[in-house]
């Protein structure tokens, strides 16, 4: 016993200054002070000793258990003070370094366009309407004056649900149904998504529209020639000049196309360089805007006396007076959310 006691005394201090580490201390302690450890042992053979030698080698066992747990505390202490130190030494932050930048998001450029768009028709006061993008062909096409037989159902190649129901090739339907549920005067847009079966670099099979519409008992052309010029004149430059051409449209009697002078070129046709326009390919316009009286027919298709209200209606292709506006000479870069293009547009 005596033996034993003298040789843990004098290796314990020893084995505990050669620890370097948190679990290797506690192996340590499980070592000697454990339920198994070799003092609680000798602290255990204490019942075997003679009554009289009992006391003195009782409190000389727990005069060393007690110095154990005391240094061991401290020299994990001591261990755990070190490895602070070298944090704070290695481990330092240069808190006057900038901090990284949170990202800012960016509105769409479509959203921008077609928010313009919806600002300088409201500014006319024209009320917005929205409607279902899964038509039924009576609103998409029939109440358009665009019977099951009619060649102008070929112009749109029209995706399809199931029975009577198919994804709106325009945003007409809208104002058909606003004008089967209100009655003149009305003036309104309808901005959204359309889709048709096409896909290039000018198409692509979903994109929006905004059309719109005024009725009243005496709405003429000059009416529709002065809200579409004004309109165009606060989209581009206030001095654009625009061209009205004759057109054809099933659901507008007598129908035109709206043209604006070339953007890149300013109606000249040629660059600087004396090369065709790139942009209008040569003619110095640029077609914007289909547009026309609204034809009798679907005014008798919504319950209206075309012999008592008239209107024009219009319709643009957003993609289209974005990429105009901006320069984008492919329409897939508005849906593939590339960042580096994104960012471009305030
Ligand atoms: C266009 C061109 C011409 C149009 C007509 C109607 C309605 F429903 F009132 F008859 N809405 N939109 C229209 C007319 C659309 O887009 C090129």
């Amino acid at each position: 016993m005596k033996e034993s006691l003298e040789t843990l005394r004098e290796e314990i201090p020893d084995r505990i200054a050669h620890c370097e580490t948190g679990p290797e201390i506690e192996h340590l302690r499980v070592e000697y002070l454990g339920r198994k450890g070799k003092l609680t042992l000798l602290l255990r053979g204490l019942r075997d000793l003679p009554p009289e030698e009992r006391p003195q080698a009782g409190e000389q066992l727990n005069r060393l258990r007690r110095v154990t747990e005391e240094q061991i505390a401290a020299r994990l202490a001591e261990l755990k003070g070190r490895e602070k130190e070298r944090i704070l030494s290695e481990e330092r932050v240069d808190i006057t370094l900038p901090g990284s930048r949170w990202e800012r998001g960016r509105i769409h450029p479509l959203t921008l366009v077609m928010d313009e768009i919806i600002d300088v028709f409201a500014g006319m006061g024209f009320e917005i309407a929205r409607g279902p993008d899964i038509e039924d062909d009576y609103h998409n096409f029939e109440a358009l004056n665009m019977p099951k037989d009619h060649p102008a159902r070929d112009m749109q190649d029209t995706f399809f649900v199931s029975g009577e129901c198919l994804l709106r090739t325009h945003t007409s339907p809208v104002q058909i149904r606003v004008m089967e549920s209100r009655k003149p005067p009305l003036q309104i847009i309808a901005p959204g998504a359309v889709y048709r079966h096409d896909d290039d670099a000018t198409h692509s099979p979903m994109f929006h529209q905004v059309e719109g519409f005024m009725v009243d008992s005496d709405i003429s052309f000059a009416d529709l020639k002065g809200v579409l010029t004004h309109f165009i004149r606060q989209i581009f430059r206030p001095e654009t000049k625009v061209r009205f051409r004759p057109s054809f449209f099933p659901f507008t009697e007598p129908s035109a196309e709206i043209d604006i002078q070339c953007v890149l070129c300013g109606g000249e046709g040629t660059s600087q360089e004396g090369q065709t326009c790139r942009v209008c390919k040569g003619s110095g316009w640029l077609e914007i805007l289909g547009a026309g009286m609204i034809d009798p027919q679907v005014f008798r298709f919504v319950g209206y006396d075309p012999e008592k209200v008239s209107g024009f209606a219009f319709g643009m292709g957003v993609e289209r007076i974005a990429m105009l506006k901006f320069g984008i000479e492919d329409i897939r870069l508005f849906f593939q959310n590339d960042i580096r293009f994104l960012r471009q547009f305030r």
